[in-house]
């Protein structure tokens, strides 16, 4: 049966029992009161603290007898209530005696109750776990004690100030009818409207009557009482649900695993987060601290080199440049790979995120790098030979003035237009050229002299052999470039003959030196800005490399929180709906009763 089944059943039941605790001080003489009561009168008293636990004495029964109540579920009969010693009982819920008085209605069941000031916290206890049952109480004060205040109102708060409380003053033969007169008067004018009835008794010389009385006025007014003290029942179930309800609304709003499990992934990816940072930046420090020897050595070696070529080499040097370039690169590329592969697995090793995303289940590998081809934006080849063709036509008018002035041609001495032998190469011709040529420069000194002569003699004669003497030099130049020509176009030498030997010379002298110098400037402004933006490119593809392999842990954690978000989210709906019923079922109780 529940409670309010229990409830409605004592409200329309005329014979239901009605509940009427004694309480008191110890000493107070409650337990002495029930025993005159009983036929057994068995009941320990004594001037100490006696009743520890709280006993039901049900009159009207066919025999004396007692069933213990124990708080574990026991249930213990016994048949001689004298031999209950109440020091002897531990964990009681309740003492049930049954005695065969017909002096109390059977339905009244009196119950004794351990004393108020009990030093013994269990006896409180007991006291306080019983009264919610209580229809009315019996507040006993012996003649010789005053009611104080804090006693009244804990025995208030027990009847939830609804209940009605008796007043009864015990051994009243110890004082005089004066006295107790006085004594009454002074209660009620203290705590008026506080005691439904006031009796005065005396057990010891069975003078009950006034309590007798209330028992005969509580019967009459029994079903009253009952309905008060249901209501208090209720107000104390209402209050209990209304306070379960405000429990679990306020505490939590939803399963505590998930709730963990929600911040636990969020921590978890928080910390993922900041340890493919922490990595991240480690290996981007160490890549960079590569990426600046490989420039380095590329600087380094591509310009020795290169230096080589120009210094020594001599043919097509683009060619041989770019392809030392390029294989310089490539070789470079691979051990800037290598370097940066061994460092990742070394930094890897070390850290506990990344070891297990990078190295473990997996072979740390590198994708295919940027090899990037270069070219060649200058022209070693024709470097330093600007100005070939003007030396050469200084070189040729000279040996033409020098020729004319000393009236023979050397190169006319030299070729005399016949073929050239076999096996005679261009560097032939013209190192064989050149000591004519040099001799007949050599005869330059006199053309000032022939300078000094037309200045210095005013005569026509003078001035006509000058005249032909520019027209012989002039003719002779003509003809010393058609040979030159000619020669040259035999050897293979389309610029002709004195071109090709001024080339070789300004090579040697000239270009290699202005090469090394341009070189020097190619690799610092071009060579060496390319190949750095050639490992920056690397660089970026190793780390988003590797930036996509950690994130792909991330990412998992993630997309795992992100179920464990959407659960708590329909878990939370599922909460709110629950609470918004409960809040609801509270307002009907508060407004229903
Ligand atoms: N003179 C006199 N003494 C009484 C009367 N009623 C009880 N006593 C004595 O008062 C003492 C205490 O009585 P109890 O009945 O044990 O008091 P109690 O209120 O049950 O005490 P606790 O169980 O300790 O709370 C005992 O020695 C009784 O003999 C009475 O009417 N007159
Ligand atoms: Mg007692």
């Amino acid at each position: 049966m529940n409670a309010l089944d229990y409830m409605k059943n004592r409200e329309s039941d005329n014979d239901c029992d009605i509940v009427l605790p004694l309480v008191g001080e110890f000493n107070a003489g409650k337990t002495t009161l029930i025993n005159s009561l009983t036929d057994a009168k068995q009941l320990e008293t004594a001037y100490t603290p006696t009743t520890s636990s709280v006993f039901e004495v049900h009159f009207g029964h066919s025999r004396c007898c007692a069933t213990i109540y124990y708080r574990d579920g026991r249930v213990q009969n016994v048949e001689q209530i004298d031999s209950i010693r109440n020091q002897e009982l531990k964990d009681i819920l309740v003492v049930a005696t049954y005695d065969t008085s017909t002096r109390i209605p059977s339905s009244a069941v009196l119950v004794d109750t351990p004393g108020l000031s009990s030093p013994n916290k269990q006896h409180e206890e007991s006291l306080l776990n019983f009264m919610p049952n209580a229809d009315a109480i019996f507040y006993l004060v012996d003649v010789h004690s005053q009611i104080t205040t804090s006693a009244l109102n804990f025995v208030k708060r027990m009847a939830y100030n609804t209940k009605p409380i008796y007043l009864i003053i015990t051994k009243k033969e110890e004082k005089s009818l004066s006295e107790i007169g006085a004594m009454k008067n002074h209660i009620q004018k203290e705590f008026p409207n506080t005691f439904k009835r006031i009796a005065t008794v005396s057990a010891k010389k069975d003078d009950i009557s006034e309590f007798l009385a209330i028992i005969d006025e509580i019967q009459q007014n029994k079903k009253q009482i009952i309905a008060t003290s249901n209501k208090n029942r209720c107000e104390i179930i209402k209050q209990s649900i209304v306070k379960y309800i405000d429990d679990i609304v306020c505490h939590t709003d939803s399963d505590t695993t998930i709730n963990r499990r929600m911040q636990e992934g969020q921590a978890e990816l928080v910390s993922t987060n900041k340890s493919i940072k922490n990595f991240m930046s480690n290996v981007e420090f160490d890549i960079q601290e590569i990426s600046r020897e490989i420039t380095r050595k590329f600087e380094d070696l591509i310009f020795e080199r290169l230096d080589y070529i120009v210094a020594t080499k001599s043919g097509d040097y683009n060619l041989d440049a770019i392809s030392a370039i390029n294989t310089l690169s490539i070789s470079l590329i691979n051990e800037y790979k290598a370097k940066v592969l061994k460092s990742l697995r070394g930094s890897a090793q070390n850290d506990d995120f990344a070891r297990n995303a990078l190295l473990i289940s997996r072979e740390l590998d590198l994708p295919e790098l940027d090899v990037h081809k270069f070219g060649l934006n200058m022209d070693l080849n024709s470097m330093g030979h600007d100005y070939d063709s003007k030396i050469a036509t200084g070189v040729k008018f000279l040996a033409t003035v020098a020729v004319v002035a000393a009236t023979g041609i050397a190169v006319d001495d030299y070729y005399d237009g016949s073929e050239l032998t076999s096996g005679e190469t261009l560097s032939d011709v013209a190192s064989s050229a050149v000591p004519s040529i040099s001799e007949a420069t050599g005869s330059l000194a006199s053309v000032p002299k022939v300078g000094n002569v037309l200045i210095s003699n005013q005569n026509a004669q003078i001035i006509g052999q000058a005249t032909q003497f520019f027209d012989n030099a002039s003719a002779q130049y003509e003809r010393l470039n058609q040979l030159n020509q000619e020669i040259g176009c035999k050897l293979g030498e389309e610029r002709g003959i004195v071109e090709g030997i001024v080339s070789l010379l300004t090579d040697r002298y000239i270009a290699k030196a202005q090469r090394r110098n341009a070189v020097r400037n190619y690799i610092e402004n071009a060579l060496s800005p390319e190949f750095k933006i050639l490992i920056d490119r690397n660089t970026s593809i190793i780390t988003n490399h590797i930036h996509t392999i950690l994130s792909k842990s991330y990412e998992e954690k993630n997309s795992n929180l992100k179920v464990i978000r959407e659960q708590h989210k329909t878990q939370h709906e599922e909460w709110v709906a629950k609470v918004d019923k409960l809040n609801r079922y509270k307002q009907l109780l508060l407004a229903s009763l």
